[in-house]
């Protein structure tokens, strides 16, 4: 860019510096050419910006880091399926870190661009942030995965039943620790570990997964711990440890990244665990035994396709569960037939199905 305006710089005043009047024609017709150039040249960088006909883009705001937390992982890969076929769409994936505090700048420096036809994101904190940048911006629409917001004009939200997700991984908890696996002791204590306590851990994961396993193992005790953020492997490994040390046998991460940390330990000591949000099997076979999935993916693209139809349901908060398909537990996964005996996959299918018929179904609270 600035070479070739020193270029055509030199040649303008090269014409000026010479007599004859055929230089001097050309430098009339020169003159009204280069006020067009330039005024074209103004024009199309001036329109970059702007969007063409037919133009949609997305701004993924990840708040945390989308590598080791599949629930960011998933959000991302939705949203690049729904443009992928369309030359027009695009995507962009905006990283906010861990520090909490700066979400909220983060994304009013998105929605500050004027460039995104949708703000996407995903988590039940990021109802309240996206609220908050709403005011300053109205035109900017918004949509939030796994959080909840109801009648607010520019936000549409998706919520994931919880409770019946951490329900059918509580039960097989139960099962587990109470049923006849090699790496099980006689004592019937399950541990969660768990990156912070917010109001749908406290309202719905966890007595979600308190009843499963209530349900299944009536004597089993449960050992809730928290991390304090969600990558610290090393703190979520020390935790893990201490909980096999007094003899609990199978625990559930709901870490991000720091859920890694139990991994290793589990292994180590020849213990279980348990995985949330994506299928955890081959993390470390044999070692995790069974995995609900949450489908962001699918919701992500779902809502950026809505989006892109000029249908986006604004003010809308969907709550979507297993009837719907969004939750699921991974049971055709070879590494679970392979380490989990039948007695126990009978029982899981025996719960699967009384899902699947409406005879149970459990809603989500108030948030
Ligand atoms: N889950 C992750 O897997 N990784 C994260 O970095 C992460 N950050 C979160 C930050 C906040 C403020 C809140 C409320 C939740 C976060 N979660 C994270 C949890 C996530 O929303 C979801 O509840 C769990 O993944 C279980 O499905």
């Amino acid at each position: 860019m600035h070479h070739q305006r020193t270029n055509r710089h030199t040649q303008a005043s090269g014409a000026r510096g010479r007599p004859s009047s055929g230089v001097r024609l050309s430098a009339v017709i020169m003159v009204p050419v280069l006020i067009t150039l330039t005024v074209l040249t103004l024009f199309t960088a001036g329109c970059r910006e702007e969007k063409q006909d037919g133009e949609f883009k997305v701004g993924v705001f990840v708040p945390g880091f989308t590598e080791g937390s599949p629930i960011y992982e998933m959000l991302a890969a939705g949203a690049r399926e729904a443009v992928e076929d369309d030359p027009l769409a695009s995507a962009e994936v905006v990283e906010g870190g861990y520090n909490q505090a700066l979400w909220q700048e983060k994304v009013t420096s998105l929605a500050a661009t004027g460039s995104y036809d949708l703000i996407l994101t995903s988590n039940p904190a990021m109802p309240a942030v996206c609220a908050e940048v709403a005011r300053d911006f109205p035109d900017q629409a918004f949509a939030v995965m796994d959080g909840y917001l109801a009648d607010h004009p520019q936000i549409y939200t998706v919520l994931f039943n919880q409770v019946e997700q951490a329900y059918l991984i509580g039960y097989l908890a139960g099962l587990v620790t109470t049923g006849a696996m090699p790496g099980a002791n006689p004592r019937a204590g399950v541990g969660m570990i768990v990156g912070q306590q917010y109001p749908v851990m406290d309202r719905a994961i966890r007595p979600g997964f308190e009843r499963g396993l209530r349900e299944a193992a009536p004597s089993a005790e449960l050992d809730f711990r928290v991390v304090g953020n969600w990558h610290d492997a090393g703190k979520a490994a020390e935790l893990a440890q201490s909980m096999f040390d007094a003899g609990i046998d199978v625990v559930l991460p709901i870490a991000g990244g720091a859920g890694l940390g139990v991994l290793k330990v589990a292994e180590e000591n020849g213990r279980y665990v348990l995985w949330f949000d994506s299928s955890g099997y081959s993390l470390a076979p044999g070692t995790v035994v069974g995995s609900t999935v949450l489908k962001n993916d699918r919701a992500a693209r779902e809502t950026v396709e809505l989006a892109m139809e000029g249908k986006l349901p604004l003010g809308e908060a969907r709550v979507v569960g297993v009837e719907q398909g969004y939750i699921d537990f991974v049971d055709d996964d070879p590494l679970y037939e392979r380490h989990v005996p039948e007695t126990i996959r009978r029982e899981m299918q025996r719960v699967l199905d009384r899902f699947s018929s409406g005879e149970l179904s459990l809603s989500m609270p108030e948030l």
